[in-house]
């Protein structure tokens, strides 16, 4: 394992957007079939030839699934105990880049992923499975998938569309139904594919975690893991600057923190019965694979 030596964010304070000068939001075009902005596709062809490694760890999700939650998990699992500065110091984002993202005047995903001096390296993507850089399958990198009911995904989506300028509306990386979809069939052939639910975590967090080092062929101490699942509570990650994604420019935490209300079911207050209907409708229409079960209650 090497040493963590990336330097802290520099943006390391609480900003008041309304006196900033922001640009416009980016505009959703169809890339290859899937809603996509700029910021994603821009770097295209470095992204499909990011060269993988058969230790990396990709965490893939459609947004809003638990990403940062699981990314937390992990890099605490990997080195909470090893690099602690690295806890204090640097932001979720950057200990585990957003492979396709590339927002001007910051070092872009791939070129951090490509830096990280960590072993394993752990990387995020939102990308549908199709999109995934080769290098991926072939190095055979394990491969942890998050997702979230469709209800409360489309409602923390929403209000991060409304905190995030980078956003465009209605949303960007596709499909919902597509992206599980596709997950889900890419775990029926490639083995290394550990695919989980953010019901499960809010359910039994310390199971889920139990389950992810099983995957990951990690045996940590009673005392670790009791420190790890403290660690990763709702409370715990929004009151920590590391981890609550109040160091991001374009996010207006005042609007709706990104640390929003981490529960399932919070679609029952934002979906009407004459609205929630013709969803459950359409949800039928889409979601044909019956082994594939989400929860909209816990
Ligand atoms: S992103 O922007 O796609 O990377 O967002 P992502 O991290 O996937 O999802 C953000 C939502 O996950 C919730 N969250 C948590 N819930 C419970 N416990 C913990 N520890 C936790 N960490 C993040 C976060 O609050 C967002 O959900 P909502 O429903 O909006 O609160």
């Amino acid at each position: 394992m090497q040493h963590y030596s990336m330097t802290p964010s520099t943006f390391d304070q609480d900003l008041d957007m309304s006196q900033m000068e922001l640009p416009p939001r980016p505009t959703l075009f169809d890339f290859h079939g899937v809603s996509m902005i700029k910021h994603v596709t821009e770097n295209w062809d470095s992204i499909q030839n990011f060269k993988a490694r058969p230790d990396d760890i990709l965490i893939a999700t459609y947004p809003k699934a638990g990403t940062t939650w699981v990314s937390y998990i992990l890099d605490l699992l990997y080195f909470g105990q090893t690099f602690p500065e690295r806890q204090a110091s640097i932001p979720i984002h950057e200990r585990v880049p957003f492979l396709e993202i590339s927002a001007p005047s910051r070092p872009s995903g791939k070129d951090l992923a490509d830096q990280l001096p960590t072993t394993p390296r752990l990387i995020k993507t939102h990308l549908p499975v199709q999109f995934v850089p080769k290098s991926f399958w072939e190095q055979n990198s394990r491969i942890i998938y998050v997702a979230r009911n469709a209800k409360d995904s489309a409602v923390s989506y929403f209000h991060f569309n409304r905190m995030n300028i980078t956003q465009p509306e209605p949303v960007v990386f596709g499909s919902w139904y597509d992206h599980v979809n596709g997950w889900w069939e890419k775990k029926q052939t490639y083995s290394n594919l550990h695919y989980m639910f953010y019901e499960d975590l809010i359910e039994d967090c310390g199971r889920e975690i139990d389950r992810l080092c099983s995957f990951l062929g990690l045996s940590p101490s009673a005392e670790e893991k009791e420190r790890v699942t403290n660690g990763v509570t709702f409370d715990n990650m929004k009151a920590n600057k590391m981890t609550n994604y109040s160091s991001v420019p374009v996010m207006n935490h005042r609007v709706s923190p990104f640390m929003r209300k981490g529960k399932v079911g919070d679609w029952k207050n934002h979906f009407t019965v004459a609205q929630d209907e013709p969803f459950e409708e359409d949800y039928k229409q889409k979601m044909k694979n019956p082994t594939l079960k989400f929860r909209t209650e816990v």
